[in-house]
């Protein structure tokens, strides 16, 4: 098996490295952690480990998960494996060129604590040349208020993955027209689309961390 697909099973089986314990049969064996190291020695693309290995991963334990194959600890796992990867990978997704683009606020909505997603666009936006305030996961429409008065120029960006914590997004939007806010808006989430960004009136969607990047240069004046 290539490296990217042993990775992409490790992620599956969620074996986060050598020392871990789970799942017991690959105790001692590398996990994501030694096995993401060992494709950069390969010079494989970084976009490469990232999307044809974790995120391919993860979207076979989320379809685990639907049919009730995988459970909530099972994600666990995979999700820790999964940040581990992303953290070797961190430092590759650099652009040295560029340097203080703006200040982007990124959050997971209340309610929802699924981070991988907006850790990866905090990630790719800080290698862009951003500057990334992380409010974390759970994030209540009164903390969004407050840190973009905080930070009257600054994009404001929200992540969700549940479709019920979606809707927090209406009420942040609302909230900042309400009180009078001029902070742009933008959002992404799997089950986020371009039609709901433009029903909640949010300035801006990308339903990938590079289309992220992409729409928060747009969003701040810095696309060439
Ligand atoms: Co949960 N979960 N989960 N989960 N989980 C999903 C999202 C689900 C689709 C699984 C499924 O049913 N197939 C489902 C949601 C169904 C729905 O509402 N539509 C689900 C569920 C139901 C739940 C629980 C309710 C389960 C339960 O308790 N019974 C529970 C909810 C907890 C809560 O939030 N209140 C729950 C819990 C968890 C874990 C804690 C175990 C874990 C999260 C760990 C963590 O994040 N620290 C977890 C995981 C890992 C998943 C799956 C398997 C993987 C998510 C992920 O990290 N993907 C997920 C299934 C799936 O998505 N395939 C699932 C990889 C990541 C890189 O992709 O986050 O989509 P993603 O981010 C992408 C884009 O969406 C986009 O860019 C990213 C990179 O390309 N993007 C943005 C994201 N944010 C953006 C913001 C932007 C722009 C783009 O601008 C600001």
């Amino acid at each position: 098996m290539s490296t990217l697909d042993t990775i992409k099973e490790r992620v599956i089986q969620g074996h986060i490295n050598a020392q871990s314990k789970y799942p017991p049969e690959l105790e001692g064996k590398p996990g994501v952690e030694e096995l993401v190291k060992q494709a950069l020695e390969e010079k494989l693309e970084v976009s490469d480990i990232l999307r044809k290995s974790l995120i391919a991963g993860m979207d076979v334990v989320g379809d685990k998960f639907s049919a009730g194959e995988y459970f909530v600890p099972e994600m666990m796992f995979s999700a820790k494996a999964m940040k581990a990867g992303l953290e070797i990978l961190k430092p590759y997704m650099v652009d040295e060129d560029n340097i203080s683009l703006g200040k982007v606020i990124l959050g997971t909505v209340q309610g929802d604590m699924h981070d991988i997603g907006k850790n990866l666009v905090g990630m790719m936006l800080e290698g862009a040349g951003f500057e990334v305030i992380d409010l974390g996961i759970n994030t209540s429409t009164d903390k969004f208020v407050a840190a973009a008065r905080q930070n009257p120029g600054a994009l404001v960006g929200m992540s969700a993955l549940l479709t019920i914590t979606m809707e927090k997004m209406r009420d942040v939007v609302h909230t900042f027209k309400d009180q009078g806010l001029h902070n742009k808006v933008f959002i992404g989430g799997a089950p986020v689309t371009k039609k709901f960004a433009d029903e909640i009136g949010a300035d801006g969607y990308a339903p990938d961390a590079s289309q992220a990047v992409h729409e928060a240069k747009l969003l701040l004046g810095k696309q060439a």
